[in-house]
């Protein structure tokens, strides 16, 4: 098609540039396509097995594809390892940004500052995995002093008083040991996903302390912040779930304290004392929170009255 000009003469349209970035996975070489996928089948290992896993490959869409690895799981069941080429397509320029985190990292003297100056006593948070669920390794990487990926735990912090119920108390449990000590953050884990038993105990959890504390969240006022965290909450938002914040993998304990003082406290809390000298740069936010800053390093700041 040709457009008239204002100038009387006739011109092509601009084509409209070309703003997708199409990439596709590849294993060998750039651009091939290839994938790999792992899975097991409900039936025992050997020719016949494999042949089904081919096909569930294929209605997935794995052309040609080949099982690398197929291993017996007792009598009944095969673990497999399948790789193939996959046509799909995708216009990387058109996944959005996931939202950045909407509050500040903060050195573990910040946090302990905000605390002493908006409260004048210590936050108290309880924390416990609920229900049948004893994998606690995720909730004490947030909480044990040892902490996680180089940063310290919750009970490093001066000014955080932790309660760690362990492993699989009750929500009835859970409920009354918060209200006993007057806990400003309830902080929860579920990594058993099985018939979606995190999502299940996590509402059940939320619905009582709902019924328990009719306020909002205030510290020491209301009802306790809640906060849930796992590897696989990924599907859900907290609304879902009728708490205040998910966390999923790879949470490091600077990021659940900074949202504590995010959450919980004025912002005013945070603002400059000139007594505190110089304001903490994002490098000293990390550095102070690494497992080599030690408890009567004067950097930490967090014994001052
Ligand atoms: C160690 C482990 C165990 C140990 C747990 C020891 C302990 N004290 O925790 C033992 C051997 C006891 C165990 C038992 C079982 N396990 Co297990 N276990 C694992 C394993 C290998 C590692 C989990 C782990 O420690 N991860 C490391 C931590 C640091 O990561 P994380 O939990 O994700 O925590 C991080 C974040 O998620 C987040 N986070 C987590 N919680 C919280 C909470 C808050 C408040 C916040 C802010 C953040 C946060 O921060 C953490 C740090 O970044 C996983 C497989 C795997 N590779 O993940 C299976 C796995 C979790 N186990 C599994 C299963 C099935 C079981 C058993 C049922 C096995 C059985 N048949 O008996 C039992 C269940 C026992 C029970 N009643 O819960 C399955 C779960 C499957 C599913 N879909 O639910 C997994 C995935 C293995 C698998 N692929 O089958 N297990």
């Amino acid at each position: 098609m040709t457009v008239e000009s204002p100038l009387g003469n006739t011109e092509a349209p601009a084509e409209p540039a070309d703003t997708r970035q199409v990439i596709r996975p590849y294993g060998d070489t750039t651009g091939d396509g290839m994938v790999q996928m792992s899975f097991s089948l409900p039936v025992p290992a050997g020719k016949r097995a494999e042949a089904a896993a081919l096909q569930l490959a294929a209605k997935m869409g794995l052309e040609p594809a080949s099982v690398v690895h197929a291993k017996p799981m007792g009598p009944d069941f095969t673990f497999f390892i399948v790789y193939g080429r996959v046509g799909h397509l995708i216009d990387y320029a058109s996944i959005p940004a996931p939202p950045e985190r909407e509050y500040p990292l903060l050195a573990a003297p910040e946090v302990n500052r905000a605390i002493r100056r908006a409260l004048g006593r210590r936050l108290v948070i309880v924390g416990a995995c609920i229900g049948t669920d004893a994998h606690t390794v995720g909730i004490d990487a947030i909480l044990n002093v040892k902490g996680f990926a180089g940063e310290k735990g919750l009970e490093y912090y001066g000014e955080i008083e932790v309660v760690n119920m362990g492993a699989q108390v009750t929500v009835a449990e859970l409920v009354e040991r918060a209200k006993a000590a007057d806990a400003d953050a309830v902080l929860v884990s579920q990594v058993v996903t099985q018939k979606n038993a995190h999502l299940h105990n996590t509402k059940q959890m939320a619905a009582a302390f709902h019924a328990e504390y009719p306020t909002a969240v205030a510290a020491g006022m209301g009802r306790p912040l809640l906060v849930v965290g796992g590897p696989r909450f990924d599907t859900v938002a907290p609304e879902d779930l009728g708490v205040d914040r998910i966390f999923g993998k790879g949470t490091t304990p600077a990021e659940v304290a900074s949202y504590l003082v995010h959450a919980l406290l004025p912002a005013d809390a945070l603002a400059p004392d000139p007594a505190d000298g110089p304001t903490a740069t994002p490098d000293d936010a990390h550095n102070a929170t690494r497992t080599d800053a030690q408890p009567d390093d004067p950097a930490e700041g967090d014994t001052a009255p």
